[in-house]
């Protein structure tokens, strides 16, 4: 008769549910596992930084497991809004504000001793169609940005604020409603009405692809010395930073980038950082995932004027990957059962730790 060897009939005896769960359980036992214990804030501001942070959205605040660890600031020191500072949210129709999702983000924020970054105030998506559809003349258009820059940036005082995605990824002005209406000048519109409504905000232009060496961010350098040279507040450049494991940009290559942006008097920040990968995360795909933030923090690390981190959601469970890229996801560190991957020790790593 077949006779289990006495060890594993034991490991049986001593936990039934094997039997039916041995095949997961192996392969969860080979997947690669997180480590570290680090306390993701406490270890960038122990290293310089001004936070180490994550996005969240108001849906998710329903979730009991999620808000145990985004309340814990020692992990998580800044939030930004990932949907509810955006225009449809905070301005759905002409002169109706309405600021019950965003307040809602910032005033967990405030309870919880977090940083809050704002979102955009400019931005091509999410736009109401009273702005992308009413025809407005320019100095209609003017007036629209002004008031919705001015309002936003007025209520969340002392906060950032981006104006986001102005290129197309060939270095050329992205073709919306501000652009087609205004030209650049939708910019320094946008951006002085924002240093009036708070002369102690931060503001950002904030775009993807530009994290490289490379046109799109040579378009934006070429940018940003347009706006200095015409005095137009502008106080940093956020690298949005939404990459794919294997292909993320090396340190160097980050480094360089980020280099010359703060050579032009401005700061950096990794505003909305996630690595996506074809599903099924596989370990090999697991393991180079911790290589690539790694990377990335590794070289907010060495630029003194790279500021801080924000991932753009921290759990697989609430990322906005799979719904955009069909078959792509566990872009985040911890995965959708709120369990750090190795990715969360990369990020350690990329901070000397
Ligand atoms: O994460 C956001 C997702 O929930 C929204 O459906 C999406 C709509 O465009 O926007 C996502 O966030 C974007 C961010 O605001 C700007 N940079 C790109 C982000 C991913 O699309």
């Amino acid at each position: 008769m077949f006779q289990l060897p006495v060890s594993i009939a034991l490991l049986f005896l001593l936990f039934p549910t094997l039997a039916v769960g041995g095949p997961a359980l192996v392969e969860r036992a080979s997947a690669p596992q997180s480590t570290s214990t680090a306390k993701l804030h406490t270890l960038a501001k122990s290293k310089g930084k001004l936070y180490f942070g994550s996005a969240t959205d108001n849906p998710e605040l329903t979730n009991t497991s999620y808000v145990a660890q985004l309340d814990d600031s020692t992990m998580f020191g800044q939030t930004t809004a990932t949907n509810s500072m955006k225009w449809d949210a905070t301005e759905p129709n002409q002169g109706q504000f309405t600021f019950s999702g965003a307040d809602q983000i910032a005033n967990l924020a405030q309870s919880t001793g977090k940083l809050l970054r704002g979102h955009n105030c400019v931005w091509h998506n999410q736009l109401p169609s009273w702005v992308s559809n009413s025809g407005f003349t320019a100095a209609q258009l003017t007036a629209v940005i002004q008031n919705h820059c001015g309002t936003l940036v007025a209520r969340y005082k002392g906060r950032t604020f981006n104006l986001s995605e102005p290129f197309n990824d060939d270095g050329t002005f992205r073709s919306d409603v501000f652009f087609n209406t205004l030209g650049t000048s939708f910019i320094p519109i946008a951006l002085n009405a924002a240093r009036q409504a708070d002369p102690g905000a931060k503001l950002y232009i904030n775009d993807f692809n530009i994290e490289f060496p490379g046109v799109k961010s040579t378009a934006m350098q070429n940018l940003v010395r347009t706006l200095k040279q015409s005095n137009t507040p502008i106080d940093g450049i956020g690298l949005q930073s939404h990459f794919i494991v294997g292909i993320t940009p090396s340190t160097a290559s980050q480094v360089q980038n980020m280099n010359a942006f703060t050579a032009l008097g401005v700061e950096v920040a990794i505003t909305e950082l996630d690595v996506r990968m074809t599903l099924p995360a596989t370990p090999a795909l697991l393991a180079q995932q911790k290589t690539d933030y790694t990377s990335t923090v590794a070289a907010c690390q060495q630029v003194k004027g790279c500021v801080g981190i924000t991932l753009w959601d921290w759990t697989d469970k609430f990322s906005w990957v799979p719904g955009t890229f069909a078959g792509q996801g566990a872009a985040c560190p911890w995965d959708e059962n709120f369990v750090k991957k190795p990715a969360f020790d990369g990020i350690a790593i990329g901070f000397g730790n």
